[in-house]
């Protein structure tokens, strides 16, 4: 049989409103939990600040200015051959501190603007209702996720959004890689659990209790976001979004197997049997049990679970680890998830293990045990680009990584999995969510920007630009 994609696939890239946006306190919007991170770097870690410190550099606050340029690069993107476009909607420019009386008119029609633009382009947009952020004041006054108020706020972000866009948008996403809220290093941009903290990322800490405790409610406030969309809107479909990180027993010792398992359990599979499923999964009751979790339930809140099931599965996708019981592993990094060094594996210049294998199988996993539609949101690789001296960016790397990434998804498609689109991760340079830097670029399109804040924010193809353009025209066949 040959191996190719289903006629209408959807091609496209991924971004997050407050990495790419900009414009962080003009038009009404109200500051996020991103505005009150530094930059930082793969040897200093992000810092939170309770206040911001005119001192100081944030990046998120200027991103590429995507709010002014917008039409500029969904231009691009078009070129590329783009049939659908990944965005989130920055919460705190519709309500600027997540419980206002009305939501602000000005960032409403912001959004009008972009879906239209995207729409005249033949360009599907898909929303991420919320990626890595929450209004600062959401998430300074009830601790951001901990608190069952912010339900209540959420649902009504959705409902004005779904309201105002229900012809402009159909695909939905709730949370972005909701499943990172499960460890430490999600407190910040997954559940915002940011109360009381100022200082290095890396050390903010809660206890299991407290995680998974706002976990919950987000698996809630996903559950009724979906429901609603479904009793309102029979046009949208709407889905999950988890950030896999495939993980393999370090050697073939049972106990490695089992650890594994556990590790596969607790970081990719638990979010997502909530949520396709419709409960948690019977492995949670032990988990709770021996890590000192007793989730705080509101009659009801089983039954909004249930109800609140989604369309369609989506994943990001960049790397795998491996797990062990023998204490000699040698650790590989991530942004938000750490595991043990592959020696099989090439990795980044940020550590992140490519492993283009490892996502065929987690495809078929996927497919395996929910049999929904599958959608890849997010996939890359982030790298140093240098502009040659003929003022072009030549990333064979990229490029490499690009088409063994389609190579595998051919092959997943063979295998029977029933993938219907693809989306890279910043198809344009934006500010990195794990450090805040800029020199860590994912784009087809270069952005002249730096770390120093220089740069004239001019846009440029790379070549790679011209291989996925490839890639898109022959609807995946072409990877040369
Ligand atoms: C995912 C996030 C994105 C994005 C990407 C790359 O975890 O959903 O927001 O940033 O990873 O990570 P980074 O920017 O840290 O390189």
């Amino acid at each position: 049989m040959e191996k190719r994609f289903s006629e209408g696939f959807f091609w496209g890239g991924a971004l997050a409103a407050n990495q790419c946006e900009g414009a962080w306190d003009v038009d009404g919007r109200g500051p996020s939990v991103d505005d009150h991170v530094t930059g930082g770097s793969f040897e200093r870690p992000r810092e939170i600040t309770a206040a911001i410190d005119p001192q100081a550099f944030y990046p998120n606050h200027d991103g590429i200015d995507f709010y002014r340029r917008y039409e500029e690069d969904i231009a691009l993107f078009a070129e590329m051959g783009f049939t659908m476009l990944r965005l989130s909607i920055s919460w705190s420019r519709i309500f600027p501190n997540g419980d206002d009386a009305e939501p602000n008119e000005a960032g409403l029609a912001f959004y009008d603007r972009v879906f239209e633009c995207c729409r005249e382009h033949g360009i599907e947009p898909i929303v991420t209702l919320s990626h890595y952020e929450m209004p600062w004041s959401l998430a300074e006054r009830y601790n951001g996720w901990a608190s069952r108020e912010v339900i209540d706020c959420f649902v009504r972000y959705c409902s004005t959004v779904f309201a105002r866009y229900r012809d402009k948008v159909h695909w939905w996403l709730t949370f972005n890689e909701i499943n990172n809220g499960a460890s430490d290093h999600g407190n910040l941009l997954s559940t915002s659990l940011v109360r009381g903290f100022e200082g290095p990322v890396s050390e903010l800490k809660r206890t299991p209790q407290e995680r998974y405790q706002a976990l919950h409610h987000q698996l809630v406030a996903s559950a009724l976001a979906v429901r609603l969309a479904h009793e309102k809107y029979p046009q949208f479909k709407i889905g999950n979004m988890d950030c896999f990180i495939l993980s393999y027993p370090a050697t073939c010792d049972p106990a490695d197997v089992l650890a594994n398992q556990a590790e596969m359990r607790r970081s990719n599979w638990f979010c997502s049997d909530v949520q396709v499923r419709g409960h948690y999964p019977s492995y949670a009751r032990r988990y709770f049990r021996e890590n000192g979790i007793e989730l705080h339930m509101e009659p009801g809140d089983l039954a909004d679970l249930a109800a609140g099931t989604v369309d369609f599965y989506t994943l990001s996708y960049y790397m795998s680890n491996i797990v062990g019981t023998h204490g000699d592993l040698e650790m590989a990094q991530g942004n938000m998830t750490f595991g043990g060094k592959n020696p099989y594996l090439p990795a980044t210049e940020w550590g992140w293990q490519i492993d283009p294998a490892g996502l065929r199988f987690a495809l078929n996993e996927i497919y395996d045990r929910y049999e929904i539609p599958i959608m890849i949101v997010e996939n890359g690789m982030g790298a140093r680009d240098e502009v040659s001296e003929d003022g072009l960016v030549h990333d064979p790397y990229r490029i490499d990584y690009l088409r063994r990434h389609v190579e595998a998804m051919r092959e997943a498609v063979d295998d029977g999995v029933d993938l219907i689109g693809y989306t890279w991760w910043g198809p344009i340079d934006i500010v990195s969510a794990g450090t805040g830097e800029l020199a860590k670029r994912y784009g087809f399109i270069y952005v002249d920007k730096h770390d120093d804040g220089t740069g004239t924010l001019a846009r440029s193809r790379k070549d790679s630009f011209y291989a996925y353009q490839r890639i898109i025209a022959s609807n995946g066949a072409d990877l040369s």
